[in-house]
């Protein structure tokens, strides 16, 4: 049964779809779609009308949203589970996503990781102002996560979850500028959690590395 996930090496949550499939040991295929381009294919478009990466596509099945497809992948294919059973644990999954997804991904990923590594690295101009901005909403982010993960190997629990694979793409991309690895050792309990997290195979496999200029 065909499964091509579609998306740009760089995103980050092209990357949190391949965190799930690596760790769901899901064997894919992969269609490079750049959607900062100015050119999208229209069969792309066809896929995701938002014009957004990822999406998977299982035979027939397309899917986009990221937090449908790692929910979906984990329901439907064998491996460890990556989502908890106890209702209270997977409420905490979920709003970790969800503080991921509505609060996060701007500052950590677009406002420092874009502007102090992503943009120098394809030779366009930095945004210091931009930096300063996302390091004061990521220093509201990361406080409220801190608060929120437990006290245990993982964020939601003592198993892996979908929670920890959205938040640590995030934080991989932050803690490759100097000053989100500061910041992140500033949060005990996250600085000890992205340290086990990072030495995870599934993360390695996944690093797309840095373009060139
Ligand atoms: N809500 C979407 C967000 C996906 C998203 O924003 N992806 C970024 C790349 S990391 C993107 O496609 N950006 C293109 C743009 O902003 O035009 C999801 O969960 O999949």
């Amino acid at each position: 049964m065909p499964l091509v996930l579609h998306g740009y090496r760089y995103s980050v949550y092209v990357r949190i779809a391949r965190l799930a499939l690596a760790e769901k040991g899901a064997a894919y295929d992969r269609v490079e779609v750049n959607p900062f381009a100015p050119d999208v294919p229209a069969a792309y478009l066809a896929l995701h009308p938002f014009g957004r990466v990822p999406t998977l596509v299982h035979d027939d099945f397309a899917l986009y949203e990221t937090g449908a497809i790692t929910r979906y992948l984990d329901r439907s294919f064998a491996g460890p589970a990556l989502q908890p059973s106890a209702p209270r644990a997977l409420g905490r999954m979920d709003q970790i996503i969800g503080v991921v997804d509505s609060y996060g991904y701007w500052p950590l990923v677009r406002q420092v990781f874009s502007h102090r590594v992503f943009r120098p690295a394809i030779g366009q101009p930095a945004d210091e102002a931009e930096i300063e901005r996302g390091l004061a909403g990521a220093t509201k982010v990361l406080a409220a996560l801190e608060a929120l993960a437990a006290p245990d190997a993982f964020l939601v629990g003592p198993a892996l979850s979908l929670a920890d694979l959205h938040l640590g793409a995030l934080i991989a991309f932050f803690t490759a500028t100097p000053e989100g690895a500061a910041l992140l050792e500033n949060h005990p309990r996250l600085a000890m959690w992205w340290m086990h997290l990072s030495r995870r195979p599934s993360f390695a496999a996944t690093d797309p590395g840095l373009p060139g200029p």
